[in-house]
């Protein structure tokens, strides 16, 4: 039921998906009755093999998903009872959701002292984090105006405009293919990220890399609002970051179609914009500029307990 709400994107957005997942297998490690410690983790780490395959791009998912396990599979690897397989395992998922959560605060206080007075700032999608920038700088009294593109073919530029003007922000809907009209009134973009490859590149929402490609040709700032456990580590061994095709239907209606029977569809729901085009990735650890991925990189997976960015754990597999 979890897979089915990830995969017809009920729960979308990639910190969300990544928390929505670790609620699923916390719950389902808190529910799983085994008899003995292999057949009881064997199910967990199913369980949790399903969840991660239910959309490709996010990388938060899988990371969200081997963080939990890598909490349940330390403790079943040094021969412990089912009671404290579970125990480990829902601690590991509890750990990512309040590390989750605040990690958005903090991306939010950190990115809005970028902010200046009265900036006009172009958004794409629906992101948590870019989101949280934009609250925190209204709440400052910056007086920002908002300028959310549709976001075909979902519209998830909706779903932000009235998150923004229900929170009181100046917001207008443009159409997408009208950003180039309106790019020379923004001071800077702001988005959200589903993942960072090693080089520093962003794979967000298609049409990102376009806006991205606008705000370098036109000198305006671009800000990238990302959680760290976004950072693909599989991209540290030349693994590309898979870009997840969805439904024509979305694109257009059966009807329509069935008049069209020539016609072919492609719908890829993400894209990939060149580091050059990223001016800096706004954290929970502080801003960086995307040639400094790398580096970020090396300093999770040093860290071993005691924080959620543990790399070792996001390379769990
Ligand atoms: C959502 C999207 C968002 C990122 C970041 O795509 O591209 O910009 O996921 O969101 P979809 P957040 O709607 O297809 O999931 O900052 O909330 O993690």
């Amino acid at each position: 039921m979890a897979f089915d709400a990830l995969k017809t994107m009920q729960v979308h957005g990639a910190g969300r998906i990544a928390r929505f997942a670790a609620q699923a297998l916390r719950d389902y490690a808190s529910n799983t009755e085994a008899k003995t410690p292999k057949e009881y983790w064997d199910l967990v780490q199913t369980a949790g093999e399903r969840l991660r395959s239910a959309r490709p791009t996010a990388v938060s998912l899988p990371n969200a998903v081997n963080y939990v396990l890598y909490g349940g599979r330390t403790a079943f690897e040094s021969g412990s009872p089912v009671a404290d397989i579970r125990q480990a395992t829902i601690d590991s998922a509890n750990d990512f959701l309040v590390g989750s959560i605040a990690a958005v605060k903090v991306i939010g206080e950190i990115g809005a002292k970028r902010i200046k007075n009265g900036d006009t700032i172009i958004t794409h999608c629906n992101s948590e984090a870019a989101i949280s920038i934009m609250k925190t700088a209204h709440d400052l009294g910056r007086g920002i105006k908002v300028i959310c593109d549709e976001t075909r073919p979902r519209y998830q530029g909706r779903k932000t405009a009235a998150t923004l003007a229900d929170y009181g922000i100046d917001t207008t809907i443009i159409i997408d293919s009208a950003c180039r009209l309106f790019i020379d009134k923004a001071d800077r973009v702001i988005v959200g990220c589903d993942a960072i490859s090693a080089n520093g590149a962003l794979v967000n929402k298609v049409g990102t890399s376009q806006v991205a490609l606008l705000a370098h040709e036109s000198r305006v700032n671009f800000m990238v609002a990302a959680e760290t456990y976004k950072i693909d580590f599989k991209t540290l061994t030349g693994e590309l970051i898979e870009i997840e095709e969805r439904d024509a239907l979305e694109v257009a209606p059966k009807e329509w179609m069935t008049q069209h029977p020539n016609v072919k569809f492609h719908n890829p729901a993400f894209d990939v914009t060149p580091p050059q085009f990223v001016d800096f990735y706004v954290t929970e650890k502080g801003l960086i500029p995307p040639g400094g991925i790398l580096a970020m990189m090396k300093e999770l997976y040093r860290y071993s307990d005691g924080s959620m960015s543990i790399g070792k754990a996001f390379f769990y597999q």
